[in-house]
């Protein structure tokens, strides 16, 4: 089965999933959602995928959720119906290593979106922000609790109340993003770090991704606890043998993901 709101792509062991409903700016409507979390789903289950890159178009990442869409429905529709609540389970369970390459605008679930990646790369013409409260609403899909943890108390209290759009130096100085590149490098920047996280062990990968985001969850000595436990178990592994080993070697480490 294709997709009709997203091109997704496999090479050299990344998955690129690229937005593409260029008439809306990418806005995410339920069909875009769906083929979302089932092209995540197929990144995730294919063998040859070790990093999966989402990005979208130079204008837009995504300009929010589908406003057009959201429009007809009723409090009982989204609250019975759980909107966008099957498909954000689906993102946040993929357990790959997951960038977000953003140009242009990431607005609302735009910007929710980005975030529930494993880290932003943005261009220089990025432009994020929370602007629900110009539609009567709040953030619904993180935005109110993971760009506060991003940015902090104060930036993020400026955006969701002013609605106004930080651009991509304020989100690297804020620490939003974690670079940011000429908007036509953007592509090429992202792939050279997925390739990069491609050749480490998908055990560490993983194991890296579960430890850092649970720092996101819980307080400093359970988050301690649990990388302590993840540092001691990874020693059962092939590849800290491997890993160690080959750095006593001189030699670059052949991890085989055991
Ligand atoms: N939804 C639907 N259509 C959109 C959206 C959107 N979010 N954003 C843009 N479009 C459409 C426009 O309607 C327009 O369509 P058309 O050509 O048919 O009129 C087309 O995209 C191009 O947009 P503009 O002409 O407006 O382009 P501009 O360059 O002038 O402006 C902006 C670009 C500033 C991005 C502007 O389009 C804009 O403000 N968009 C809306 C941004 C916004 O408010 N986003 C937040 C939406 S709410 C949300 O995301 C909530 C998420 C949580 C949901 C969770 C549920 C539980």
């Amino acid at each position: 089965m294709g997709y009709e709101t997203l091109n997704l792509d496999v090479s050299n062991h990344v998955a690129v999933i690229k937005l593409d409903r260029p008439d809306a700016l990418n806005a995410l409507n339920s069909a875009l959602l769906s083929e979302l979390a089932r092209a995540l789903k197929s990144a995730q289950d294919n063998e040859k995928v070790r990093c999966i890159v989402l990005t979208g178009s130079e204008k837009a990442f995504a300009a929010g959720a589908d406003i057009s869409e959201m429009s007809e429905k009723s409090f009982i529709d989204v609250f019975m119906g759980d909107l966008f609540g099957a498909e954000v389970d689906a993102i946040l369970k993929v357990r790959k290593p997951i960038i977000a390459a953003v140009a242009g605008y990431a607005l609302g679930g735009g910007c929710e979106l980005a975030m529930m990646c494993d880290f932003i790369i943005a261009a220089d013409t990025a432009k994020f922000g929370q602007p629900e409260i110009n539609l009567g609403v709040v953030a619904g899909i993180g935005g109110t609790q993971r760009l506060t943890r991003a940015v902090g108390k104060a930036k993020s209290m400026d955006m969701h109340l002013t609605g106004r759009f930080m651009d991509a130096k304020e989100a690297e100085l804020s620490g939003l993003v974690s670079r940011v590149v000429p908007a036509k490098k953007l592509m090429d920047e992202a792939l050279s770090a997925a390739g990069k996280i491609a050749e480490k062990s998908m055990v560490t990968a993983v194991a890296v991704k579960e430890a850092v985001n649970r720092s996101q969850e819980v307080g400093l000595t359970e988050g301690l606890l649990f990388e302590k436990r993840m540092f001691h178990a990874l020693f059962a592994t092939e590849d800290q043998t491997e890993g160690m080993k080959a750095f006593v070697e001189k030699r670059e480490p052949q991890f085989r993901d055991r």
